[in-house]
């Protein structure tokens, strides 16, 4: 008779590299579980796109979970509630068209909502490099993130997709991968990275959307990684600018896919 022992493992195995093996080839690879990411992520799924998250910590959600300065709150403007409103999460109005929301709740909703909307999560899972060809980046080269962490000589593995999302907020890692090791010139006013502003928060929620665009065949950017790549102000613990960011990159990804 099996023990139970190994009936719980062979479960663990067997499904995780069944999921691993279906989502190989995708439509949507996105690095980076921050709020932008995560509602491109529910936005792409719900429009029955192939999407995955790579996130290199264990738990998703990015810079949501501490709020202000580990103040568990952040604020949102009313442009952006009805994307709270989609994924279930409460908010209170503080007056000046600006809420509250408790960062536990939106970004644990934020996780749910994509995951149950049909986005499959990679988490402790580090991007390293990308896939380039015939003038379009096709992949993301993908490593477990304590073999990265440790330095240890292992080879990665390549996941293939017809999009790629930079969410990695603040570093654009994926973009400067792009722009410093595979040569791309990428849709800014340099072709390079323009480099975050400091803090100016209406402006950086409006850059932050305005930035949010296809750089170059096959990859996109969202939150602060756009807003790093097109050289927009930072804005703090307001993430109106994040959601909305979120739902453009999705909605132009889809247009490019279904074209
Ligand atoms: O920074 P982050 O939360 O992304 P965002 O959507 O949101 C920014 C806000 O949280 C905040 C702000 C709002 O006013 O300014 O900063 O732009 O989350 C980025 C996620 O990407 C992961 C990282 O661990 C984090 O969870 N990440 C970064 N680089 C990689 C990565 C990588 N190479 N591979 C996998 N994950």
């Amino acid at each position: 008779m099996e023990l139970m022992e190994e009936k719980i493992s062979a479960a663990i195995v067997k499904t995780y590299f069944a999921k691993l093996s279906r989502n190989l080839a995708i439509d949507c690879a996105i690095v980076g579980a921050g709020p932008s990411g995560l509602v491109a992520a529910r936005d792409l799924a719900v429009a029955g796109k192939k999407v995955a998250v790579f996130e290199r910590r264990l738990a998703p959600g990015g810079g949501v979970w501490g709020g202000g300065m580990l103040f568990n709150e952040i604020v949102v403007e009313d442009s952006a509630l009805p994307i709270l409103d989609d994924f279930s999460i409460s908010h209170a109005p503080v007056g000046d068209g600006f809420h509250t929301a408790d960062s536990v709740e939106v970004a644990s909703g934020l996780i749910f909502g994509a995951r149950k909307a049909g986005a499959v999560f990679f988490n402790s899972v580090s991007v390293e490099d990308i896939a380039v060809r015939e003038n379009r980046v096709c992949g993301l080269v993908v490593n477990w993130t304590p073999v990265v962490r440790e330095g240890l000589h292992v080879d990665p593995l390549v996941v293939s997709t017809r999009a790629v999302i930079d969410g990695t907020g603040h570093p654009a890692e994926i973009c400067t991968i792009a722009a410093r090791k595979a040569g791309i010139r990428l849709a800014t006013e340099t072709g390079g990275i323009l480099g975050e502003k400091p803090m100016w928060m209406e402006e950086g929620e409006a850059s932050t959307v305005e930035n949010t665009k296809r750089l170059y065949p096959g990859l996109y950017a969202s939150g602060m990684a756009a807003n790093n790549v097109g050289g927009g102000f930072r804005m703090g613990p307001i993430f109106g600018g994040m959601f909305l960011s979120g739902r453009k990159v999705a909605k132009m990804i889809l247009e490019d896919l279904n074209a």
